[in-house]
């Protein structure tokens, strides 16, 4: 296991050198944020970002993310172009060192949150989310806290009525097309792609979500099955849904090989669809991270692991999920599980 930590380039107000001192951390999970999604991103822009890190003793061998353009979602005759672009990308971030690249399949719309400052009677605060407040919303005119808008209403509008057409098996299809076309990239520079789930793993506003569940992840391996196209186990998104068994999904998919990537987190269901993101431990929330992470050690899982989403405490107003306080503690914890989970298995 490699810890690592999430870091939003020059622009992050959390420094390199403080996420050094969180013990055993081994790098950043970064990406280059100034360039526009589907073209390519400059050598000199993943070199200068490699050596920011380098300099402070971090390693930058995951990429979260390198963004889907919605064309490829889409399955559009423009898609070609945006994935020989990405294609490229692989190639590029391969001479730099990366290992791993995380990406989502998650039509328009990314994670879904209905407040991201839900308070704790502790003083403490988190993201949350509520079905029935979504639900209520109009996604033709959508401003919801946190979701970045980099869509016009009229793009926003033109793009939700170009999925009309297009069904889970369709999107499926077109993410199988994707996956087959960088493959080649991934065997000449022995990077994992490490797909994120959907977060919430359900259909949004009539949009078709695919990567939701066990069923998704059959449907995925046996389609794809080169050993590159792995997964980003994210125990809060997958988790959001009641169906799904974590432990044993851990389990199976790091004994098969194909979890590159794990962001280990926890949530506290506050109804059949809501929940309030919670601090890491098992005590505070409803996923037992402990268990999860025994599935994953012994399912021999040797992948890059980050705390995801944190809680805002001790009166740190950070980007919401992404303060510095709450993470380092959860990679704290995180440590303390892997480390002794590793020991009593040895
Ligand atoms: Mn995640």
């Amino acid at each position: 296991m490699k810890m690592t930590f999430r870091w939003y380039g020059e622009g992050d107000s959390i420094p390199l050198e403080y996420i050094k001192q969180i013990p055993n951390m081994s790098g950043v999970v970064t990406a280059v944020y100034d360039v526009p999604v589907g073209e390519v991103w400059p050598m000199d822009k993943i070199l200068r970002l490699k050596s920011l890190c380098e300099e402070k003793g971090l390693e930058m061998e995951v990429i979260e993310s390198v963004p889907v353009h919605e064309d490829i979602k889409l399955g559009k005759p423009t898609r070609d172009k945006y994935i020989d672009a990405y294609y490229q990308n692989i190639i590029n971030l391969g001479k730099a060192g990366v290992k791993c690249i995380c990406y989502n399949f998650m039509p328009v719309f990314d994670w879904l949150r209905t407040n991201l400052k839900t308070m704790d009677k502790d003083g403490s605060n988190s993201l949350s989310y509520n079905h029935e407040e979504l639900m209520r919303l109009d996604p033709r005119n959508l401003h919801l806290p946190g979701w970045d808008e980099s869509y016009t209403t009229d793009e926003l509008n033109n793009l939700l009525d170009e999925y009309k057409g297009i069904t889970k098996e369709k999107l499926f299809e077109n993410l199988v097309y994707f996956l087959q076309e960088i493959m080649p990239a991934c065997d000449e520079t022995g990077i994992n792609m490490a797909i994120h789930p959907d977060d919430p793993p359900w259909d949004m506003f009539g949009l078709p979500r695919i990567i939701t569940s066990e069923e998704s992840y059959k449907k995925l391996f046996e389609a794809v099955p080169n050993k590159h196209n792995g997964i980003t186990f994210c125990t809060g998104s997958l988790g959001a849904g009641r169906f799904n068994d974590l432990v044993k999904m851990a389990k199976e998919y790091a004994s098969m090989g194909r979890i590159g990537f794990a962001h280990i987190r926890q949530l506290r269901y506050s109804g059949e669809l809501d929940f309030t993101e919670a601090g890491h431990l098992t005590s505070a929330g409803s996923l037992d991270i402990y268990a999860i992470v025994k599935a994953l050690v012994e399912g021999g899982f040797d992948g890059y692991v980050r705390p995801d989403h944190g809680r805002n405490i001790w009166g740190e107003d950070g980007k919401p999920g992404y303060g510095l306080y709450d993470r380092a503690l959860g990679a704290a914890y995180l440590n303390g599980l892997f480390e002794a989970i590793e020991k009593e298995i040895k």
